[in-house]
C-alpha cells in the first residue's frame, strides 16, 4: 500500500512536470532570443515616489516665475541636490531680451557624467514656470502665474531621479541633463504675433553657446508635460522629421517594458519647443517626448498654460512610465 503511494506520487509529479516543461521551455527560448537582440544589462528601477517628491518641493517654492524669489530659490535647490548626485554641474548664467523688452536674467543648469567622454546623449527638460495662465478658462485667471506642476516641474522630477540613478549606477555612455530657464516667457495669447522666437530663451543660448567649447552630443531627448494622468505621449512633427530613429528608439523600449497606453505610434502636431534650437544650432537630433492630445483647443493636455497645472493635476505612474523608460534607453546605449 505504501509503495503504491510511492508510485502515484511519483506519477503525478512526472506529469505536473511535463505539463511545465513546453512553457518553461518556450521561456528560456524567448529570454535568450531577447538576450540576442538587446544587450544584457540590468536597468534600474525608477522610484516614482522619489521622483513626484522633487515635483513637490519645487512647487512649494511657488510659481518660479523669472525675476521671482521663487525662481531663484528653485534654481539653488535644484543645484545643490543635483552638485550631490554628480561632481560635474554647471550654472550657466544668461540674460534675453523677452518680447515685452523685459531683459530676464536666466540660469541653464547642466550635470555630466563621463563629461570626457564624446559618446554622449542630452536629457533636458525646462524647469521655470509660465508667468501667465494665458489658456485659463476663467479670464479672470489669465493674470495670475502658472504652478507649472507639470510644465515645468514634471521634466525636472524626472530628469532629478535619473541623475539619482546615474550616481548610484553610471551608465557606459556619457550623459547630459540640461535644465533650461525661460522656456515659457513666449507672449501671452491677446499679445501674440505668432513669432516662435519669444519661447525657449534658455535653450536659444545654450545652442548657441554651449557650456564647453565644441560641444556635442549624439542625440537629446526632451522632456515636458510627462507627468498628468493617462497622458498621451504622440510622434511630435519636429522630432519625427529631424530624429525619427530616435525616435522610434525610445518609443520601442517604451513599448517593450509595458507602457504602450503612454506611448502611442501616433502622429502629433509640430511643436516649437526647445529641441527645435538643439537641431537648429547644434545640429543634434532631438526628441520632443511631450504629451500631445488632439481632443484639446490647445493640442496640448487639458490644464496647459491655465491654473489648474498644479499638484493635483500629476500623476506618478506617468513619472515612472516616462522614467523608466528614459533610464531603459540610457542604460542601453553603449
Ligand atoms: C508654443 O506654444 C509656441 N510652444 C509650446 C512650447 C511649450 C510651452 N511647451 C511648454 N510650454
Ligand atoms: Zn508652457
Amino acid at each position: 500500500m505504501k509503495k503504491m503511494k510511492h508510485l502515484l506520487t511519483l506519477i503525478l509529479l512526472l506529469i505536473i512536470a511535463s505539463c511545465n516543461y513546453p512553457s518553461q521551455r518556450s521561456k528560456v527560448a524567448a529570454a535568450d532570443s531577447a538576450a540576442v537582440s538587446k544587450p544584457k544589462i540590468d536597468i534600474p528601477a525608477f522610484n516614482k515616489d522619489s521622483a513626484y517628491s522633487y515635483v513637490v518641493a519645487q512647487l512649494a517654492f511657488g510659481p518660479r516665475v523669472p525675476g521671482t524669489p521663487a525662481h531663484e530659490k528653485c534654481a539653488e535647490y535644484i543645484t545643490v541636490r543635483l552638485k550631490s548626485w554628480c561632481k560635474d554641474v554647471i550654472v550657466q548664467k544668461c540674460r534675453m531680451a523677452a518680447y515685452n523688452g523685459k531683459v530676464l536674467d536666466g540660469k541653464n543648469i547642466i550635470a555630466s557624467w563621463k563629461p570626457e567622454l564624446k559618446n554622449r546623449i542630452i536629457l533636458c527638460s525646462h524647469w521655470e514656470s509660465r508667468p501667465w495662465a494665458d489658456h485659463d478658462p476663467d479670464p479672470g485667471n489669465r493674470r495670475k502665474p502658472v504652478d507649472a506642476a507639470n510644465d515645468g516641474a514634471s521634466g525636472v522630477g524626472v530628469l532629478m531621479e535619473a541623475a539619482r540613478q546615474f550616481s548610484l549606477k553610471e551608465p557606459s555612455v556619457g550623459i547630459d541633463i540640461v535644465l533650461f530657464d525661460l522656456e515659457d516667457y513666449g507672449p501671452p495669447q491677446d499679445e501674440s504675433q505668432g513669432d516662435d522666437k519669444w519661447w525657449g530663451l534658455g535653450s536659444q543660448y545654450w545652442a548657441q553657446n554651449p557650456h564647453k567649447q565644441g560641444y556635442s552630443a549624439r542625440y537629446g531627448i526632451l522632456l515636458d508635460m510627462v507627468g498628468a494622468p493617462g497622458a498621451t505621449f504622440l510622434l511630435e512633427g519636429i522630432s519625427q522629421q529631424y530624429a525619427p530613429d530616435i525616435q522610434k528608439k525610445i518609443w520601442d523600449a517604451a513599448n517593450r517594458i509595458g507602457y504602450s497606453s503612454f506611448f502611442l505610434y501616433e502622429k502629433g502636431s509640430y511643436v516649437t519647443d526647445d529641441h527645435v534650437f538643439l537641431i537648429k544650432y547644434m545640429n543634434i537630433p532631438v526628441v520632443d517626448l511631450i504629451h500631445l492630445d488632439k481632443t484639446t483647443d490647445s493640442g496640448f493636455y487639458p490644464y496647459w498654460h491655465t491654473t489648474h497645472d498644479n499638484l493635483a493635476s500629476i500623476d506618478a505612474a506617468t513619472l515612472k512610465a516616462v522614467g523608466q523608460t528614459l533610464l531603459t534607453v540610457a542604460y542601453e546605449e553603449e
